[in-house]
């Protein structure tokens, strides 16, 4: 079961979520031809603008950044950086000289986190400008090479001393496994829907926010889509 929200690090990410009562991250992966910039942009602006009071953050990434470029993800950020919790998803891999000068650029950009890997070692060099989450299992079934690497992956984010790691939604075994291992590390889980796992499925597994794509940005109605989510998260809490 979810944990209650006291003191618990990124503080931004906690507070939006306590004055919100909302435990949804949106991964804003629209993408499209770098002919339509304006227009795309002009999208993630108003649905962001429809979905304010329900999500509490927006996880941006390569599909949004090659389509719109890094000046459209800074406008988002300038619209939207003062309520929502901003992260940066680039999954970085890198040696630690390089992965601290992204995060300082992602920092200077706005940015209130960012999500590196963790296997590649190292994290714990990195001087940190923003809150870095590391990534300890995925969603998709192929990321067996990362699974059989749990433990390890675990520790290595428990050393370095992250905010907080994520974890597929589709894998609640794990997520239940890393809410023990690390119990007050905030577990971020994608895969909801879409990649099938049901709405507030992490956080009944342990698990403290959720990060949805397609199932939003995607539906005919995003609003109630989210707004599903987010009432379905209301249930779990609440038991
Ligand atoms: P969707 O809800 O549309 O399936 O999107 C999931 C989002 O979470 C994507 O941005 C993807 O990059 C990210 N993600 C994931 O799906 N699984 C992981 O294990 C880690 C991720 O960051």
């Amino acid at each position: 079961m979810a944990q209650a929200p006291h003191n618990r690090a990124p503080e931004k990410l906690w507070k939006i979520s306590e004055d919100r009562r909302s435990r949804l991250i949106i991964a804003l992966d629209l993408h499209g031809s770098p002919d339509d910039k304006r227009l795309l942009l002009g999208r993630c602006l108003s649905l962001l603008d429809e979905l304010r009071d329900l999500i509490v953050g927006v996880k941006i990434g390569l599909p949004l950044s090659v389509s719109i470029g890094f000046d459209g993800v800074s406008e988002i950020i300038e619209r939207f950086g003062g309520e929502l919790y901003m992260i940066a998803d680039f999954k970085l891999s890198d040696i630690p000289e390089i992965i601290q000068v992204a995060l300082e650029g992602f920092g200077r950009m706005g940015f209130d986190a960012a999500i590196a890997h963790l296997f590649q070692g190292g994290i714990g060099e990195v001087k940190r400008a923003i809150d870095l989450f590391g990534v300890v299992a995925m969603s998709h079934p192929q990321a067996q090479l990362l699974q059989q690497s749990f433990h390890r992956l675990l520790h290595e984010a428990e050393a370095a001393e992250v905010e907080g790691v994520v974890i597929g939604a589709t894998r609640g075994d794990l997520i239940a496994e890393a809410r023990r291992v690390l119990p007050r590390k905030t577990i971020l889980s994608p895969g909801v829907i879409v990649q099938g796992a049901s709405p507030a499925h992490a956080l009944r597994m342990g698990g403290d926010f959720e990060i949805v794509g397609r199932a939003i940005t995607m539906a005919e109605n995003p609003i109630e889509a989210a707004r599903m989510i987010v009432e379905a998260e209301r249930d779990v809490l609440r038991a």
